[in-house]
């Protein structure tokens, strides 16, 4: 059994070659982007088996993910080669240090993986594995992708746990989609475990703060709230299997380590599959909570979405460091 399966759209991104507006960058260096396949690849480098579903054009581009996303050690054979659609692609600018404003320009619509849908998709391969990891990304795609989100986190005996990065990205949802952000709500209490960042749930859902986030997500087993760059905080009950802390439903905080940022972009991808390594190691929340800094730690510093996390032993000892090293 694979021990992750992501699913999600991922694209082909380009990268500032200096500062600057998207009107003055003059050049743009090839990377890669997907949030749930930068999950799945930073859960391979940190030794987990997984596997990346998602659709991409029979296109250079998608060649270039495949084999990227593949050289991960990230089992890309279910990911579907559209003739008739092309790989998404998306060019940003360079955050700025102080307010990490950045621009981002997306070339997605009516791509491969847009025309996602439940009939589309190799169902069982998508649930073959301990974990599905999912985000509110694909929801915004297309109304074939929310029906898909929907299909996946639909309860229905056997299946993975589920987990689910809220992931709200205000540049995909349309004025005539029928349905905005709150659907990430929906989705997000048929969740297992739920990944969101305070200020996502104020913009996407009105919710202010961490206790009234966990208010209105009572289903999931576990709910992160990322509080920036002041932290994380877990909302943990039984969930019948999984080790648990405080089943009482009390709240366990761990500051985020202060770290000089680079790239902001792939910081939460990265603490989801700190989080998750985890998770499947059987550790407990605080710990959890810990990994997920540690990789967010190493995203933030390196530039693109994508950085090598620290090796497991070495990850361990940090996480093992006293309460005064954490503060
Ligand atoms: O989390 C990083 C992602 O935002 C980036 O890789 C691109 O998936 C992406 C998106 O849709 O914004």
């Amino acid at each position: 059994v694979v021990d992750v399966v992501a699913l999600g759209e991922s694209m082909v991104t380009f990268l500032p070659s200096r500062p600057g507006r998207l009107a003055d960058v003059p050049s743009f260096e090839r990377g890669i982007g997907g949030a749930e396949s930068n999950v799945a690849c930073a859960l391979a480098a940190a030794g987990h088996s997984t596997r990346w579903v998602g659709s991409v054009g029979a296109d250079g581009f998608g060649d270039h993910l495949v084999e990227t996303i593949g050289g991960y050690g990230v089992d890309v054979a279910h990911v579907r080669r559209d003739p008739a659609r092309p790989t998404g692609i998306y060019f940003r600018t360079a955050g700025d240090r102080s307010t990490d404003a950045h621009e981002v320009a997306y070339y997605r619509a009516g791509s491969a993986a847009s025309a996602m849908t439940p009939d589309g998709v190799d169902l069982d391969a998508v649930r073959a594995g301990r974990v599905l990891h999912l985000s509110g990304i694909t929801a915004a795609l297309s109304a074939g992708c929310l029906d898909l989100m929907r299909e996946l986190t639909a309860p229905r005996p056997g299946r993975p746990l589920v987990s689910f990065d809220v992931n709200h990205r205000p540049g995909l949802w349309g004025e005539d989609d029928g349905h905005g952000p709150e659907v990430l709500l929906e989705l997000a209490r048929g969740a297992d475990l739920v990944f969101v960042g305070d200020d996502e749930a104020r913009e996407a859902w009105g919710l202010h703060g961490a206790r009234a986030v966990r208010e209105a997500l009572p289903e999931p087993g576990v709910v992160v709230v990322k509080q920036g760059k002041g932290g994380a905080v877990a909302f943990e009950k039984d969930t019948g299997g999984l080790s648990c802390e405080d089943a009482d439903g009390t709240a366990t905080f761990v500051r985020a380590l202060h770290v000089d940022v680079v790239a902001a972009v792939g910081a939460g991808d990265a603490f989801a599959a700190g989080f998750l390594s985890a998770t499947l190691r059987g550790l407990p929340v605080r710990d959890r909570l810990r990994h997920g800094h540690l990789m967010a730690a190493a995203a933030l510093t390196a530039p693109g979405d994508l950085a090598a996390p620290p090796a497991r032993a070495h990850a361990d000892r940090l996480a093992a460091l006293d309460d005064a090293a954490w503060g």
